[in-house]
Formats: structure tokens, sequence, C-alpha cells
């Protein structure tokens, strides 16, 4: 492999094409028009937020609006793609067969980054462990810039000089990239996501998987079998009788532990349910596994109350308990925070079922879910997946959801977004489903 000096000069001469111009395209021709590339920007919009800074920021800005057309092909020898676009789509197919490289911003980090990365991916629970394991090297006194799917790009990361990079990555991120080496790669867990990209979960768990090439240290979920790299994996599990090298163990309480050295009780950690302790865990194999002290960790642990719109408490109103979890974004997720819970819950699910089969979640709704609110795009879908389990009813928006819970729920009862779903049908992204969730769960808490 190319070192980063030969890699830069490698750079330097080449026609790239960015495509996509969201976060991942402006920092990608941030990048290059900073450094002096020569650079043209494409993008289906005629106008993206991030195309009024680049101006602001760049004399002649070379954006092209509409499709991918021949010209543009032509003239790339490297296409930047945004992981929001499928590599499938017949223009960037036509342009490998062209002999064009196709590559995504990971890639071009991967060839320019100098320091440790550690890199974090799984179907759920990434943003949780990426923020913990950034906590755990920064109470240790050490520097973390931590980025990635996690909504910060990875190239406006070099602008820092950490000691380590903690990268959370998606599986169309890793499709994209080559040249990564992870000093750390942890794969939490798997399930059906994003079924509407692959020709089906198979080719997912391949996406996923990639995230070991190359890697010093894979960590792993000794409780799902397909995350599994090889024999020499550092393992996580909450199975107390597991062999794993960070597990769940029992005796005078639950404990989180390194083989039988019991580091952190249970109760001692901020974040709430059983999922979260298996982030915990992994957190914690992957943070040892860089020689972040055990003080660090468990300090980490112990503070950490979690992100927004994960899990997240709203209110108390009339004995109700009111959670945003507007990130549980697939059936794992949505499941996780429901068995979480220890109330009966009325659920508010729906949006867009990117193709997953939602039955899998049917017995966890018929033991704790009263009532299931739907809306959004798949609603009839979910209403087939859940009606023989549970109670269903179909509202229009989240106004008329939080109207028909607050009517239904009684004192002791815990009203829960966790939709299944993503939002993009109704909401620009998830935080934006979460913040409207939430402004209307206040509304009433003033009424
Ligand atoms: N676009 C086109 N043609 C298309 C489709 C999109 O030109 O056919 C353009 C859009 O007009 C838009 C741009 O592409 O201007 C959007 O690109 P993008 O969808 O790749 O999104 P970014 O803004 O670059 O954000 C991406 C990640 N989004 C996706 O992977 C869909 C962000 O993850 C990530 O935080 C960011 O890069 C920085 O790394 C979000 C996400 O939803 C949170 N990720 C998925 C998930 O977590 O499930 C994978
Ligand atoms: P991601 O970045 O992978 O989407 P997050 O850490 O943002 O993951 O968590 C999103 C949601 O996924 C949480 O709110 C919770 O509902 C669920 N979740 C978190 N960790 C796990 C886990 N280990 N297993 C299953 N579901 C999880």
């Amino acid at each position: 492999m190319l070192n980063v000096s030969q890699h830069k000069t490698a750079l330097a001469d080449v026609n790239y094409l960015v495509v996509g111009l969201g976060v991942t395209g402006y920092s990608v021709a941030r990048y290059l028009l900073g450094h002096g590339y020569r650079c043209r920007i494409q993008d289906a919009r005629e106008l993206t937020p991030q195309l009024a800074k680049l101006n602001a920021e760049f004399d002649a800005v070379d954006f092209n609006a509409g499709p991918l057309n021949k010209d543009l092909l032509e003239w790339a020898d490297v296409l930047v793609v945004s992981p929001g676009l499928s590599i499938q789509q017949d223009a960037i197919q036509q342009a490998i067969d062209l002999g064009k490289t196709v590559v995504g911003d990971i890639e071009l980090f991967a060839r320019l980054v100098d320091k440790p990365v550690i890199a974090i991916t799984g179907s759920n629970g990434k943003s949780t462990v990426t923020t913990l394991v950034g906590k755990m090297i920064a109470l240790d006194e050490k520097a973390a810039a931590v980025g990635g799917n996690i909504g910060i790009a990875a190239l406006d990361l070099l602008e820092q000089s950490p000691d380590f990079y903690v990268l959370e990555l998606s599986s169309y991120q890793l499709e994209t990239t080559t040249s990564l080496q992870p000093r750390v790669a942890a794969l939490l867990n798997l399930c059906e996501d994003h079924l509407d990209r692959y020709s089906g979960y198979a080719e997912y768990i391949q996406a996923k998987l990639r995230i070991y090439d190359n890697a010093s240290v894979c960590v792993s979920n000794l409780d799902d079998e397909v995350t599994r790299h090889d024999a020499g994996d550092i393992t996580f599990s909450l199975n107390p009788d597991s062999d794993a090298d960070f597990r769940l163990l029992e005796g005078d309480g639950l404990w989180l532990a390194h083989r039988d050295e019991p580091w952190i009780n249970v109760n001692d950690i901020k974040l709430t349910g059983r999922h979260n302790w298996a982030n915990c865990l992994a957190a914690m194999a992957i943070a040892h596994s860089v020689g972040i002290s055990r003080a660090a960790i468990v300090a980490a642990m112990e503070a950490f109350a979690g992100i927004p719109h994960r899990g997240q408490w709203v209110a108390e109103i009339d004995g109700v308990e009111w959670i945003n979890d507007s990130k549980a974004t697939n059936v794992g997720a949505a499941q996780a925070s429901i068995e979480g819970r220890e109330r009966p819950v009325i659920l508010i699910a729906g949006g867009q079922s990117k193709g997953a089969d939602m039955t899998v979640m049917s017995e966890t709704i018929r033991q704790k879910v009263k009532l299931a609110l739907l809306m959004g795009e798949d609603a009839y879908r979910l209403q087939q997946a859940w009606q023989d389990a549970t109670r269903v009813e179909r509202v229009r928006d989240m106004q008329e959801a939080v109207k028909r819970a607050h009517e239904v729920a009684s004192s002791g009862d815990c009203v829960l977004l966790a939709p299944a779903c993503a939002s993009f049908d109704m909401y620009p992204k998830f935080e934006a489903r979460g913040d409207d969730f939430m402004q209307r769960v206040r509304e009433l808490a003033v009424d």
C-alpha cells in the first residue's frame, strides 16, 4: 500500500467529480478545492444548502445540477460518490465500465489519515458506541476526533490532530472503501435494514463485514454469530455463561466485566436497557484494546446519559411517561427499544420500512404494546404485520398520534416513539421527527 505522502501526490493530478452535494459532498469538495485539486460537482437538485456555503468559501465553484451526464463522466478520472447514492445505479455503473475510479469520502480519508482509526459499524448502537468510545478516550486525557456517519463528515476531521480518529461507518460508506486499515474495527450487531438498497440481507451483511478488512484488531458480538470475523476476535456478550472477553457477570448484582473481573455494576451506568449494556461492553472492548485505562472507561460509562432521539426521556404527564426514540429506524432498534421499557407501551411507529420484514417483532409487540399508532408511507405494511399481535390504529400525522396516545394512555403507561422506519416520507431527517414529537408532547404538558 502507498504511504500518505505517496497518496497525496497520486491525488493531485486527477479530475475529481463529486457526486451529491450534501454533508459528504460538501466536505469532499471543500477538501479538494481547499487543496487546489481539479474538481467538479454534480447533484440532482438545483440548489442544496451546501452549495451556498461552498460558493461563499471558494471562487468559481463548478456546480452541475441535474443528472450525471456523459460530459461529466468523460471528464472525470475519479468519482467521489455520496453514501446515499447507490453505486448500482446506471450512471455510476457506466462510469465503472468507462474505467473510472469510484470511491467514497471514507476512501479518500483512509488514504490521507496518519493516526490510528477506530472504525465502528452495526445495524444499531453505532452512534452510542462511537460517542462513548470518544468520551472514554477523552477521559484518559487523549484527543479523539469523532465523526463519519454520525454526522460530521470524515474529511472534516483531518483538520484536527487527535491521538485517535473514531469513525461510525455505514454499510453505504463501507461499500466504496478499500484502503482503510483500522487499528480496531467493530461490528456490533446485524438485523435487516436498508433492503430497499441491497439485493437481499446477505448483500447488506457482506457490506458490513468489509469493516474487518485490513483491521489490526476485530471486535465482534458473541451473541450475534454473523458479526464474527475469526477466532482471534475480541468478543463481547450479554450471556454470563459465555467465554467472551467482555461480558455480563452475575453475583452480588449484575456487572459488566472483563473476563472474571467486574468493572462496573449495571446500576451505575447512566444508559438504560439491556441493549445499552451490550453497547457499553462493546465500547469497553474497543477502548481497552487501544490501551485506554480502566478508570477512564468506567468513568465514561458512569457519566454518559446518551444522545438525543435515542430513548430520550421527554416528560411524565399524569403518570404517563413519554419517550422519544426517533432514531429507532429499523426493526432491531425498535424491538430493543420496546423491550427496554418496563411499563405497558403505546407505540407510535411508521414511515419508510425499507423493505424489512416487520413480522419479526410481532412477539415483542404482542407482549408489551397495548396500542400501536401507525403513520406514514408504510403504515399499511405495519398494520398487516402487527394487527394480530395487538390493537392497531392508523393516524394521519404526529399531531394526531400524540393526541390519540394522550386520550388512550393511563397512569403507569409509556408512550414510545420508536418508528421502526426511516422518516424521509414525512421529515427531512429523524431528528426533525423526534423534535416534532417532543414539541407536541410539551404542548400537552402546558395544556
Ligand atoms: N443526491 C443526488 N442524487 C441522488 C440522491 C441524492 O444528487 O440520486 C444528492 C441529494 O440531492 C443531496 C445529496 O445527494 O444533496 C445527499 O447525499 P447523501 O444522501 O449521501 O447524504 P449526506 O448529506 O452526504 O449524508 C451522508 C449520510 N447519509 C446517508 O448515508 C443517506 C449521513 O448519514 C452522514 O451523517 C453524512 O453523510 C456524513 O458522513 C445519515 C444516514 O441516514 C445520518 N445514514 C444512514 C443510516 O444511518 O441509516 C446510512
Ligand atoms: P445507530 O447509529 O446504529 O442508528 P444509535 O446508537 O443511534 O444507533 O441508536 C439508535 C437506536 O437503536 C436506539 O435509540 C435504540 O432504539 C436502538 N439501539 C441502540 N443500541 C442497540 C443495540 N445494541 N441493539 C439493538 N438496538 C439498539
